[in-house]
C-alpha cells in the first residue's frame, strides 16, 4: 500500500511536471519553475507528541512494508533532519523538502517548531491530532495558529494547512470524525476565519497511517494544495 501513497506524490508530480511543461518563458512562470526545481515544495508537519508526525514523514518516504518492522522513538529535542525526497520524472528530479522532522513535546513548541516555520517559510503545514489528548491538541493547535498570525515568515509561502485526525484505526468503530473535531470547535472556527483572512485554504482528513485509511486522498489533495499553480490564462 506504500505503493498508493508513493502512487499519490507520483501522480501529483506527474502532474506538476506536465505544468511546468506548459509553462512560457514569463518571468513569474520561470521563477515558479526554478523554485520547484531548485528548493523543492517545503511543508512541515507538526502536532503534539506521539499523534504520527514521524510515521507519516516515513511514510511517505519508504513503501509501505516498511511500516510493518516502524517503530519510531519519540522525536528528541532539537529534532532530526529529514533528507529531500527525490522522484524521478521523465528524467527529471522533483524534490519533495520536508526539511525536518520535530517532536510534540510541549518544551520543543517554543524552540524547534518556531525556528522550523521561520526558517522553512512553508508552502504547506500538516497538523496532526488523535483521538486523545484533546486539551493538548488544543494548546497546540492555538500556538500554531498564533505562530501564523504573528509571525509573517511563518505565513508568507502558506497555501494549505491540513489538519489530520489520525490513528482512525481505533477510533472510527465508536466516533465519527465530526463527534472527535467537537472538542475543537473553537480551534476549527479559527482555522476557518484565519485561512479566509490570511488567504490560505485548509482541509480537514482522518487517517490512519497503519491502516492505510484516507492517506493516499489527503496527502494528494495537500500536495496539489501546496504546488504552484499554473495561471490559467487561454490568451
Ligand atoms: N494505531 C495507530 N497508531 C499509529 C498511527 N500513526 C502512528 N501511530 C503510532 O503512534 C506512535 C507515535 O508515532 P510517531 O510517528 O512517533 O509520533 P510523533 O508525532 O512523531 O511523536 P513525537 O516525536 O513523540 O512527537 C507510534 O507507536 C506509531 O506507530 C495510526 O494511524 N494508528
Ligand atoms: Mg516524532
Amino acid at each position: 500500500m506504500g505503493v498508493t501513497v508513493t502512487g499519490a506524490i507520483a501522480s501529483v508530480l506527474r502532474a506538476l511536471s506536465s505544468a511546468l511543461r506548459t509553462l512560457a518563458d514569463t518571468g513569474q512562470q520561470v521563477v515558479d519553475f526554478a523554485y520547484v526545481k531548485v528548493l523543492g515544495l517545503p511543508f512541515v508537519v507538526l502536532g503534539y507528541r506521539q499523534t504520527g508526525k514521524t510515521t507519516l514523514l516515513s511514510y511517505l518516504r519508504h513503501n509501505a512494508e516498511y511500516l510493518v518492522e516502524f517503530e519510531p522513538e519519540p522525536t528528541s529535542a532539537g529534532g532530526e533532519a529529514v533528507p529531500t525526497f527525490t522522484t524521478k520524472l521523465d528524467g527529471e528530479n522533483v524534490k519533495l523538502r520536508p526539511r525536518r522532522d520535530v517532536g510534540g513535546e510541549y518544551a520543543m513548541w517554543d524552540t524547534d517548531w518556531v525556528d522550523l516555520l521561520l526558517q522553512t517559510k512553508p508552502r504547506g503545514i500538516i497538523f496532526m491530532i488523535d483521538h486523545e489528548n484533546p486539551y493538548q491538541h488544543k494548546e497546540a493547535m492555538n500556538f500554531v495558529l498564533n505562530l501564523i498570525e504573528d509571525e509573517p515568515a511563518a505565513r508568507r509561502n502558506l497555501k494549505m494547512l491540513l489538519l489530520l485526525v489520525n490513528k482512525s484505526d481505533l477510533w472510527a468503530d465508536r466516533h465519527t470524525v465530526e463527534d472527535i473535531l467537537d472538542e475543537f470547535r473553537n480551534e476549527t472556527r479559527r482555522l476557518k476565519s484565519q485561512s479566509e483572512r490570511i488567504g490560505y485554504q485548509y482541509h480537514v482528513a482522518a487517517t490512519s497511517l497503519v491502516a492505510e485509511d484516507g492517506v493516499h486522498e489527503a496527502m494528494t489533495r495537500f500536495f496539489n494544495g501546496i504546488r504552484p499553480r499554473v495561471k490559467q490564462s487561454d490568451g
